[in-house]
């Protein structure tokens, strides 16, 4: 359960370079291509969008930028200077997307035209579709906002109450899960191993058998941080369902995902900064002040949830 931050701000900042397969990946996908993915080493939501590329076989290039510092190429494609952005070299002049969640639609749809791989259930069953989009709303509006919740609550009371609300939103999301498997495999009158392997597509790695899913792509990065930087700051435990568990190790291992990974140490000092100095209060009025003038390196996300704010 949870526990108060460690007492001591060991100066730890966030990294500027991916470590381990992640830097690996990196290393494979530094000549120029039709997409430059505008990253950061630490960032869940580029982890998002690095895995649909890994995943949908989409050529990149990735470029790696210190979000905090808002370099003006950045802010040219990203108009609040946030990763994860793209910029498109085709078009004269390059055109530019960003947020997270509209990359991966892009991303989908452009698989579909090209590598004909996808994160989603065919478009010839809605209703699977409809079931996963279900998944990634609540993943959006509930499981993300309760991880930045819990890792910045200050006292245990707050931490405490964190945590309950990160397992609700964990729970829900194990429902939404539930929900797909029952209505589009189960309850359909399955005939035979062909019909269910047909029915898995898109539904992700919690069906056994299945493949990686656009919901799983949304909560990953999340959930791989509640293994880490969670568990280390606030002693959250997952729970030890054998579903539950068999889910999560196939999709942290799965290839495209694992390649999206930097090693521990990585998160662990990213996320020291905002967990252990907004604990101070000193330190938190000199964050409102860093904000108020507007001075980079205050983190948007964190902001958005201290002052209970919808997120960036
Ligand atoms: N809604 C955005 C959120 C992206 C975001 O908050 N990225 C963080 C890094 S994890 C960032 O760029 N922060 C810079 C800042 O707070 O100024 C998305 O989904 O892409």
């Amino acid at each position: 359960m949870a526990t108060s931050s460690p007492a001591t701000d060991s100066g730890k900042t966030y990294h500027r370079e991916c470590t381990g397969d992640a830097l690996e990946t990196v290393s494979k996908h530094q000549d120029p291509q039709s997409i430059t993915l505008f990253g950061s080493c630490f960032c869940p939501f580029v982890q998002r969008v690095w895995v649909a590329f890994e995943y949908l076989g989409i050529p990149y290039q990735y470029y790696e930028v210190d979000p905090y510092k808002k370099p003006k190429d950045l802010l040219e494609v990203s108009p609040k200077g946030l990763v994860p952005g793209l910029k498109l070299n085709d078009y004269i002049p390059p055109k530019a997307l960003n947020e997270s969640t509209v990359i991966l639609e892009y991303l989908e749809d452009l698989a579909s035209n090209t590598t004909k791989r996808s994160l989603l259930p065919p478009v010839t069953n809605p209703y699977a579709r409809a079931l996963v989009r279900l998944q990634a709303d609540h993943i959006s509006r509930n499981l993300v906002p309760a991880f930045y919740r819990l890792l910045q609550a200050q006292d245990l009371e707050a931490q405490v109450q964190g945590a309950k609300e990160y397992y609700i939103a964990l729970e829900g999301v194990v429902n939404l899960f539930e929900r797909a498997e029952e209505e589009i495999i189960s309850a359909g009158g399955v005939s035979g191993e062909g019909e269910r392997r047909a029915l898995t597509i898109g539904l992700g790695l919690w069906v056994e058998g299945g493949d990686l899913g656009w919901a799983d792509v949304m909560a990953g990065p999340w959930l791989f941080r509640t293994t880490n930087v969670l568990k280390h700051y606030r002693g959250f435990e997952l729970w030890a369902g054998d579903k539950f568990n068999a889910w999560l190790d196939r999709l942290v291992s799965h290839p495209a995902f694992k390649a999206t990974c930097s090693t521990e140490d990585l998160y662990l000092d990213s996320y020291e900064r905002p967990v252990i100095n907004l604990r101070s209060r000193v330190y938190e009025s000199l964050c409102e002040c860093r904000y108020a003038h507007n001075r980079p390196n205050t983190s948007q996300v964190a902001n958005a949830i201290n002052s209970g704010r919808g997120l960036p």
